[in-house]
């Protein structure tokens, strides 16, 4: 491409209404990671050399609380809900940044990125009615959407995920019918991450994601996903995790997680044992959540994180930026706000 015809395609790309600002949404049920993601994905991208990030004042104050806690290697409390009847949404403002050059000064800035989120308690993403339909309504209206995966949920009896993602596949498209779009997927972009990946060998190791997504959402509910309701090219999979896992001295993959069982020793990650829990070699949240067994109402984070040593978190930006770029390339036709 000649000097003309690139800069003719910049100004095209820049003033292309359909590059303009765009939404993207997260999902996840409780304990699936949702507050350590946004805290450590809001740090990845202050540190970013591609993006700026500005948070809202609500999304201000979750920062700060939430890194405080992090800082300390200690994990977000449980959320709550302020206000359960209006949820309000948090965002997160992302501009990329742009080599300086001459031509900085004459054209116009570049489109902006809106991720917003509603920092909810889990259930109120289980549950389709009441603040559940609210959430719908703005999951609706993002252009990407990034689903958290509890690998460990997954693993506990009459907690998988087919029904729950199926059930909001059916809502997104009855949402999509309103407004007459005669495409018959969903126009969205989604980025379906497995959290918690440090917790087991396996998932930590796993060269292909798109198995990891297999094993905890079911391969029926995957091929599902893939043949019926994303369009093509529109849904990736990756394994994330917030806290990532460190090296020991002889170059063997270590947990970052203090175990309570475990007297603060740092044992290495093993092959899972085919005895529930299914996934890595102790699930530090298990008190939480005993299958059969009603859950503590308002339990506390019992799992820490070392201190001593430096947290890499994996796929946290990934994910994101996949979205956006897809997004931008080919952005989706879109439900607007108020139908
Ligand atoms: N091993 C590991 N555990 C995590 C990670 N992120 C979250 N957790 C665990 O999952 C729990 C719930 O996380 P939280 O972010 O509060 O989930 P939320 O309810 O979806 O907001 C935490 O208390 C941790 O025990 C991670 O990256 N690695
Ligand atoms: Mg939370």
């Amino acid at each position: 491409m000649n000097i003309q015809a690139k800069l003719e395609r910049l100004v095209k790309d820049l003033y292309n209404p359909t590059s303009k600002d765009f939404q993207i949404g997260i999902w996840g049920t409780a304990r699936a990671g949702k507050t350590t993601y946004l805290t450590t994905l809001y740090n990845a991208l202050m540190k970013s050399n591609r993006w700026y990030v500005e948070a809202d004042d609500l999304a201000i104050n979750f920062v700060k609380e939430q890194s405080k806690r992090l800082q300390k290697r200690v994990f977000p409390m449980p959320t709550e809900l302020a206000n359960p009847d209006n949820p309000e949404i948090f965002t997160y403002e992302l501009t990329p940044r742009l080599e300086p050059s001459p031509m900085s000064k004459i054209l116009p800035p570049p489109a902006k990125v809106v991720l917003s989120f509603i920092d909810a308690p889990g259930e109120c993403y289980e549950d389709l009615e009441g603040v559940g339909s609210k959430i719908l309504d703005y999951l609706s209206d993002c252009h990407g959407i990034i689903f958290l995966l509890d690998p460990f949920r997954a693993k506990e009896e009459n907690k998988t995920y087919d029904d729950l993602l199926l059930d909001l596949c059916f809502e997104f498209q009855k949402r999509k019918r309103k407004c007459n779009l005669n495409t018959p997927q969903l126009q969205q972009y989604m980025s379906f991450c497995v959290t918690k990946i440090d917790q087991d060998q396996t998932l930590w190791n796993a060269q292909d994601s798109s198995d990891i997504v297999r094993q905890v959402i079911g391969q029926e509910m995957f091929t599902n996903l893939q043949e019926n309701f994303a369009m093509t090219g529109r849904l990736n999979c990756y394994g994330v995790s917030a806290i990532g896992c460190h090296k020991n001295d002889k170059g063997k993959w270590q947990t970052n997680l203090v175990l309570p069982q475990r007297n603060g020793a740092s044992p290495e990650i093993i092959a899972p044992k085919p005895a529930i829990p299914a996934y890595g070699w102790s699930n530090p949240d298990s008190d939480f959540a005993t299958p059969l067994q009603p859950a503590p109402s308002r339990p506390q984070p019992k799992a820490a994180i070392r201190s001593d040593v430096i947290l890499e978190p994996r796929n946290v930006l990934e994910p994101l930026e996949w979205l956006i770029q897809s997004i931008q390339s080919r952005p989706p036709i879109l439900i607007s706000k108020g139908k």
